[in-house]
């Protein structure tokens, strides 16, 4: 009965329904007159889309007019999640597409949940990319993201008796509405090849491998603003003279597509494992793949709007263009940048390097030894032997300054030089090559960038005090707590009587008067409630496990990871578990009811991370059905845990863990989410723990563990045999051994607690060593669980004191102190 009629500015439910008509007919993707779910699903992301493409090409058109410096964001990872609830929630046109969607019998929320979630990124690093373009495009700032178009995204895992297994996820299986491919928009990228000297001395790279890189473009809607920024991402393509006609109708078919699937492989994957040499080369690949292609735009945009000027001169880049590098992955576009400005552009050596560090600035997001990039100097050189040129003379001027300036630090050289030149290993050092060639050094949290400044980079600080920065992350409020908790918001905004937190996250504050109100108490806790019930049908659909609402809910969801301490997170369960056994049931009536999740994906080849989600699906296995205990403890492994599942767990949370061992975790992120959502912490002094908790008030927060300061002293004493093992701790490993959670053998995993040193043994993560403080200030939370208002207060002054964790303080800061670039909003 609805018309189909094209019309991007359809405010009325039954006009948008004629629009979501008209694309199930004419833009089809499906056999004719099939509308089920996945069929309304892509009309209605493309009648989203019609809007969406207006206010985007008024915005590139904008900033195009105006001009103004611009950010662009060098990321290898997105997490973008699904993008239709967010984008009728940033254009406030929820309402409007639901009433539209009934026309048709259908709730948009079913239609939402067929998107697929764009998972090119691994964890938190990635997130808060996707984070940040919410808040750059919801602040009009002027800003591009730069990324890869994986085709398969992070993994799909599954959990099967053997524990997780992986499998290739094709986000864009069929098609994704949200992208736009721009055909005229493709640059050349070289590998191999070799360097050629003119007669004039400037050099030049030539020969090796050419591909193309083809852009796709994704919109990112701010809130409530016309403002639409775009995420670029970009494709391997190989051109249509590398395909030899001859050798194909020869019957070579595979020869004479060699160059065609080599260039395909550039972004089949994120992450490809890099255990072997072509591995590694691959991952290099990608990541110069990212940077040449991302520069050469943007060079191109700021000669294009130079032309027609009667005269500008290059040093100007760094007043029209930031660079920001999320971690070391894209740091070629330091040597990548110098050689298209002297190579290219005939810039000097001294002009370019000038313009290279003031349009440059890095993040570091992990002091862990293991995820500070070294790239092997000879697989560069064969890769990319100009720009091996290039860092050489970046470290041996480097080091001549050195000579020259600050003899005090000379005995410092070898380790601070970018080039490790040992001979049996040499290598690039890529966080070094960064911190030498930027303008600005951030970490993520206070703590990390303090230890940054005191440890990892301490060298570096007395010859740039300035340079040292810290910028503390955020998470975007409409994903992660407008559109998640809709419910809680609505109550936010009553008591609030605005709704201008969304934008102005701190008026948050405005709850904390409030918090021993019973009315909002009872509201607040109808909306948790109701987000518990929600979930406990998810994780019974997902697990089949059936989960009670009123037990406690508490959850820990990251990736898998020994310094994230899942491990002492089940280690807890199983001692919980051993003494639920052994209370009578008058004690068990007495004691705290739990549900405890726990989710995240271990990296393909770590196997000790493997074991721990396989440890989690074991004792729940026991658990779960020992009528004994069941009604008082479940242990659910949540499979598959990505961004569209985070937005089901977190709104129903109470108790969330962040038990890294102190100084590793650089910030976390996740906690931001949980606090956000009123749930409560439990967590070392580690990360934005540190802050949250400032923000929160300690009253609020379980806290326990060893601070940042202790561990290094806590790993000599026990490299000195001088730890003694709490009798609990001993207690739950040996249950694990006695077999009661089936015949694995989980020595391995438990041998890692034991002995007395070594990196990924002996106890490095000090798991044993904050036992006893985890244990006890688990027993805090369950009496104050018992205390209903107590808890309620606690989870109110939670989301009251969350202000300071929006993304967009974070962006302002990154606008206002690094990259200089301000607000330029659509008319
Ligand atoms: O800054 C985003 C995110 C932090 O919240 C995490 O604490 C940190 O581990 C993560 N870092 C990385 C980098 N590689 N590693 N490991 O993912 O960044």
């Amino acid at each position: 009965k609805v018309p189909a009629v094209a019309n991007p500015l359809a405010e009325k439910p039954e006009e948008i329904a004629s629009n979501i008509n008209y694309h199930a007919q004419f833009s089809p993707h499906f056999s004719p007159f099939k509308f089920e779910l996945e069929q309304a699903y892509y009309a209605t992301a493309e009648s989203v889309r019609d809007r969406l493409i207006r206010q985007w090409n008024e915005t590139f058109l904008h900033f195009h007019k105006v001009d103004p410096k611009q950010t662009y964001y060098l990321s290898m990872e997105f997490l973008q999640g699904r993008a239709l609830s967010n984008a009728v929630g940033n254009l406030n046109i929820q309402d409007a597409y639901a009433d539209a969607l009934r026309q048709f019998g259908l709730k948009l929320e079913e239609i939402a949940e067929q998107e697929k979630d764009a998972a090119l990124g691994n964890g938190g690093l990635g997130r808060l990319a996707s984070c940040f373009l919410d808040s750059m495009a919801t602040l009009n700032l002027p800003a591009w993201g730069y990324g890869l178009r994986y085709r398969y995204g992070l993994f799909k895992q599954i959990i099967t008796r053997e524990g997780q297994e992986e499998l290739a996820e094709e986000w864009l299986e069929k098609f994704s509405p949200w992208e736009v491919v721009r055909h005229d928009i493709k640059y050349p990228v070289r590998f191999f090849g070799h360097v050629e000297v003119n007669p004039n001395g400037s050099r030049k790279w030539v020969g090796g491998e050419v591909v193309q890189a083809l852009a796709y473009d994704v919109p990112i809607p701010g809130y409530q603003t016309k403002n639409t920024i775009s995420l670029r991402l970009w494709e391997a393509k190989a051109c249509a003279e590398d395909f030899n006609l001859f050798l194909f109708n020869d019957g070579q078919h595979e020869s004479a597509s060699v160059l065609h699937s080599r260039a395909q492989q550039i972004c089949a994957v994120l992450y490809p494992g890099d255990a072997t040499e072509d591995g590694k080369l691959l991952r290099l690949k990608q990541q110069f793949f990212l940077c040449s292609a991302s520069l050469q735009d943007i060079i191109f945009r700021f000669k294009e709007r130079r032309e027609g000027k009667e005269s500008w001169t290059w040093s100007e880049f760094p007043s029209k263009v930031a660079v920001q590098l999320n971690d070391t992955h894209p740091t070629l576009a330091i040597p990548e940048l110098m050689r298209l400005l002297m190579d290219d552009e005939g810039l000097g050596w001294d002009e370019a390097w000038d313009v290279t560090t003031r349009t440059i600035a890095y993040t570091n997001h992990t002091v862990l030894p293991e995820a500070l990039e070294k790239w092997s100097q000879p697989v560069m050189w064969k890769l990319l032997p100009r720009h091996m040129e290039i860092i050489e003379e970046i470290d041996k001027r480097f080091a001549a300054m050195i000579s020259a300036t600050r003899l005090d630090l000379e005995n410092k050289l070898p380790t601070m030089r970018i080039l490790d030149n040992n001979p049996q290993k040499p290598v690039v050092r890529m966080a070094n090559l960064c911190v030498v060639s930027s303008h600005a050094v951030n970490g993520v949290a206070q703590l990390h960038s303090d230890i940054l400044k005191s440890e990892l980079f301490a060298d570096y600080v007395s010859i740039w005090p300035k340079k040292f920065q810290n910028k503390t992350n955020g998470i975007t409020p409409r994903r992660w707590l407008r559109f998640c908790s809709p419910e809680l918001s609505r109550i936010i905004t009553k008591w609030l009587k605005t709704d201008q937190w969304v934008t102005n996250l701190d008026l948050l504050t405005g709850l904390r008067q409030f918090a021993d109100n019973e009315d909002l108490q009872a509201e607040w806790l109808s909306a948790k409630m109701a987000n518990k019930r929600r979930l406990a049908q998810y994780i019974l659909q997902v697990t089949g496990v059936s989960i009670d609402p009123d037990s406690l809910f508490d959850i820990q969801v990251k990736r898998i990871h020994e310094y994230k301490r899942q491990l002492l997170n089940i280690l807890g369960v199983i001692y919980r578990y051993k003494k639920l056994k052994e209370m009578s049931p008058e004690q068990l009536k007495n004691t705290t009811p739990r549900t405890v999740m726990i989710g995240g994906k271990a990296f393909a080849t770590y196997t000790n991370a493997k074991r721990i989600v396989k440890l989690v699906n074991d004792v729940g296995a026991v658990v779960n059905t020992d009528p004994e205990v069941n009604s008082y403890l479940k242990v659910v492994f949540v499979p598959n845990y990505n961004v569209s599942v985070a937005e089901m767990l977190i709104p129903g949370s109470e108790l969330s863990q962040h038990i890294s061992t102190a100084g590793m975790e650089a910030s976390g992120t996740s906690n931001m989410k949980f606090a956000l959502n009123g749930c409560l912490i439990i967590g070392t002094l580690d990360g934005a723990n540190v802050e949250i908790r400032e923000e929160i008030g300690e009253e609020n927060f379980f806290l326990f563990g060893a601070t940042a300061e202790d561990v290094p002293r806590l790993r000599k004493e026990r490299e000195n045999g001088m730890f003694k093992p709490d009798p609990r701790f001993e207690e739950a490993k040996k249950f694990i051994r006695s077999g009661i959670f089936g015949s694995y053998d989980y020595n391995p995993l438990l041998e890692s607690l034991e002995g007395n040193s070594g990196y990924g043994r002996g106890d490095y993560f000090l798991v044993g060593h904050d036992f006893p403080s985890y244990m006890d200030a688990q027993e805090r939370v369950d009496a104050a669980y018992r205390d209903r208002k107590r808890w309620l207060k606690m989870s109110i002054l939670s989301t009251a004191g969350s202000g300071k964790f929006s993304s967009d303080r974070t962006i302002a800061q990154y606008a206002k102190e690094i990259w200089n670039i301000e607000e330029c909003r659509v008319p």
